[in-house]
């Protein structure tokens, strides 16, 4: 089975309620791009990358079109093998994991369209149907957040994940405080999420002012040095979420101890078949781990939730989808949805979701 035809789209997905808040972010609307690769024998293969605006990570929507729009060509014609397109597209540019993540999923969804199994049972065999999610919130008041994380709870989300940085740390430090003085006893796990907006300084006060709460700081600062610099001072786990940008980096930092899991973004690592090597790695490693994403609609979903689903149950953190902050699905029929804080795994062949292409316009580009 072969390409034969690329199509870029272009997608608008405002934030429900937005806008939603974090360390260096504050967006209310995404330009998600979606990639549609058809190949010789007709099947067609969904992918899509969508980065949380142009400040959260070294990727916004333009450079990921322009990224796709350099390397359709020399996907024309090559056989539909997500280790060998990963290849072709390194042959055809430098970097940009974000944007080839978008073709490697579409691979996937193909592949699995033509083997009739489920991308899950592709990159290593599902180990369950129904995975976790947490809640993410925005930066905000401490009370506000506190009565989010009780209603997160009581909707059955095992994991919060508080957002902090971009404002003074103490008032960081009462809102992480608030909300364990809720969910204390409940069983639901804190992640507090700095997203790169602290200081050194800022997260060794926060672990030094926090010892009785066992949350895990995600991204607290925004260097992998500074990561190395606190982590023999702090109490808490620290994860890393933005600074992981490839697998190498990735195999370096656990490799130097500085970390103990990773928030795992299936676009900034360059799609699953990479994102199967970290999880490889991961229960190597005894490292837990996310399965999500920036931000997406329908495809970077069900990518997350296929993944999520091969992963030592142990070892998984949860799936974060976008899903509640967005209005519609990509199609009527089969969305992925969060049902009491959980996500039930697509069922069909491949993604095992429909696209409704007439959401998107006509394609920006065409090969
Ligand atoms: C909570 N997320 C997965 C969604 C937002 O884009 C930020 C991200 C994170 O963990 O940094
Ligand atoms: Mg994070």
């Amino acid at each position: 089975m072969k390409i034969k035809s690329v199509e870029i789209f272009r997608h608008d997905l405002p934030v429900k309620n937005g806008p939603y808040t974090m360390a260096n972010a504050e967006v209310w609307a995404l330009e998600t791009t979606l990639v549609k690769l058809v190949a010789d024998n007709g099947l067609v293969g969904w992918g899509e990358t969508c980065p949380v605006g142009p400040t959260y990570a070294e990727a916004h929507a333009q450079g990921a079109q322009a990224a796709l729009t350099q390397m359709a060509p020399a996907l024309i014609g090559e056989e539909v093998q997500p280790l060998l397109l990963n290849r072709a597209m390194h042959a055809a540019l430098n970097g940009h994991n974000y944007a080839k993540a978008a073709v490697d999923i579409a691979a996937h969804d193909l592949l699995g369209k033509h083997y009739g199994v489920r991308v899950a049972d592709l990159i290593g065999g599902a180990a369950r149907d129904r995975v976790p999610s947490y809640y993410a919130t925005g930066v905000g008041a401490p009370d506000e957040i506190a009565r989010i994380a009780a209603a997160k709870r009581d909707e059955g989300y095992p994991r919060l994940q508080i957002k902090v940085g971009g404002r003074p740390v103490e008032t960081d430090i009462e809102t992480i405080r608030k909300v364990w003085e809720t969910v204390s006893g409940s069983g639901m796990r804190l992640a507090v999420d700095g997203n790169r907006g602290w200081t050194t300084r800022d997260a060794l006060r926060v672990s030094r002012e926090c010892p009785d709460i066992p949350f895990v700081m995600e991204q607290p600062c925004n260097r992998i040095e500074d990561l190395q610099k606190i982590r023999p001072q702090v109490s808490h786990a620290i994860y890393m979420d933005e600074s992981g940008v490839d697998l190498a980096t990735i195999i370096r930092a656990a490799g130097l101890g500085i970390v103990d899991g990773f928030g795992m973004k299936v676009t900034r690592i360059g799609g699953l078949q990479q994102m199967a090597a970290f999880r490889d790695m991961c229960e190597a490693l005894n490292l837990p781990h996310t399965c999500d994403d920036s931000w997406g609609g329908d495809v970077i979903a069900a990518a997350c939730t296929h993944v999520a689903a091969t992963v030592k149950p142990a070892l998984l953190e949860g799936v974060w989808l976008a899903e509640p902050m967005i209005e519609t699905p990509y199609s009527e029929t089969k969305g992925v949805t969060i049902r009491r804080g959980h996500i039930d795994l697509p069922t069909g062949p491949g993604l095992g979701i429909d696209v409704d292409e007439a959401l998107f316009g006509a394609p920006i580009a065409t090969f």
